[in-house]
């Protein structure tokens, strides 16, 4: 249903199963009834409705109502690179398989790969195999130097059993200036592409501030499947607000932030900040940058207390303090 609302760019709709999904995916326990789902926030009446139909009948029957050509438009969404925008302007093209899509020129190198990927890419990842993954990327790095730290975050650390793609941020103790830990990065991606573990990439940036991201495609030895995988480099000084970042959820970090707000402070994906000035959505100060050498010292300056990551799910850190 959220693919038939995009398809069609009713945002707001999509909007509301896109949270809705969102929340049953993080629920914990099996939902086994409508009066169940009600209870979740963020599912109303409607989709709770749904939810019993499903349970009941195995089938959604509103969903035989929504035109073929989503399924067109959800195939093509579910290319890597491949938003609501380009699915539409590849169907008003008249694409409406992958078969056709491969003969084409309408797509960007990262979609080509995307599309190259395509079963890989939109199966899950078995924890083991993600965690085969990161060991072999930090064998690679601790060569390089013996020191280097690495975590697996998403949700991996949030202790999923299958995960969307690999993610993994990467800092050197000490180096905080931009040129050693780029000259560190670097060598460490060609050394993983030579090792033929890493077999495309799509890009890598440094978007614009002290943080590097490498995002490719790999696949371990002994195993089947090509594997999206982001790496993120960051100076030592930074690991902490990273790693809080890092590992989500989206929602978990939305929440920090806003706590951080209320509590005039700024957390980003690079640091925890007191005392800052805002003039409504602006700041006019950005106050005294707090040393993190940790996450909990970030739950600490906040003033809450630590959220282990497999809590991190579905919670919104404000509501959990009310
Ligand atoms: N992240 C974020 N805001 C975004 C994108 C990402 O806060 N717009 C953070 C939180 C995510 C983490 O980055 O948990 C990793 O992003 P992923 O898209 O890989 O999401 P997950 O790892 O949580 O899920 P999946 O298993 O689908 O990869
Ligand atoms: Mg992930």
């Amino acid at each position: 249903m959220m693919k038939a609302y995009e398809a069609t760019g009713d945002v707001w709709k999509a909007t509301v199963y896109k949270k809705a999904i969102g929340r049953i995916k993080a629920h914990e326990e099996p939902i086994k009834s409508k009066e169940e789902a009600i209870k979740i926030p963020g599912i109303g009446k409607n989709i709770a409705a749904h939810i019993e139909e499903i349970l009941e009948t195995g089938e959604l029957e509103k969903l035989d109502h929504v035109d073929k050509d989503v399924g067109v438009f959800s195939t093509f969404t579910n290319i890597w690179g491949c938003g609501p925008k380009t699915a539409r302007q590849l169907y008003n093209k008249g694409y409406r398989t992958l078969g056709d899509l491969s003969k084409s020129d309408d797509l960007n190198r990262q979609q080509r790969i995307g599309l190259k990927y395509y079963e890989d890419f939109n199966t899950s990842i078995p924890r083991e195999e993600v965690t085969a993954l990161g060991e072999f990327v930090e064998k690679q790095a601790k060569e390089l130097n013996s020191s280097a730290k690495l975590e697996l975050c998403g949700s991996y650390r949030r202790g999923k059993k299958y995960c969307g793609d690999v993610d993994i941020l990467m800092a050197v103790p000490h180096y905080e200036t931009k040129e050693e830990y780029t000259a560190f990065f670097k060598k460490l991606i060609s050394k993983l592409e030579d090792t033929g573990f890493v077999k495309d990439t799509l890009s890598m940036s440094d978007r614009g501030t002290t943080q590097l991201m490498y995002l490719g495609v790999c696949r371990g030895p002994n195993y089947k499947h090509h594997r999206r995988i982001d790496i993120v480099m960051v100076p030592a000084s930074e690991w902490a607000c990273a790693l809080i970042y890092f590992t989500g959820s989206e929602f978990f970090g939305r929440s920090m932030r806003s706590l951080a707000k209320k509590e005039r402070m700024l957390l980003s994906q690079h640091s925890l900040r007191k005392d800052v000035q805002r003039y409504y959505k602006k700041i006019t100060n950005s106050g005294k940058r707090l040393d993190t050498p940790t996450e909990e010292s970030v739950f600490e300056a906040l003033g809450v207390p630590f959220v282990e990551p497999s809590k991190r799910d579905d919670l919104d850190i404000n509501a959990a303090l009310q």
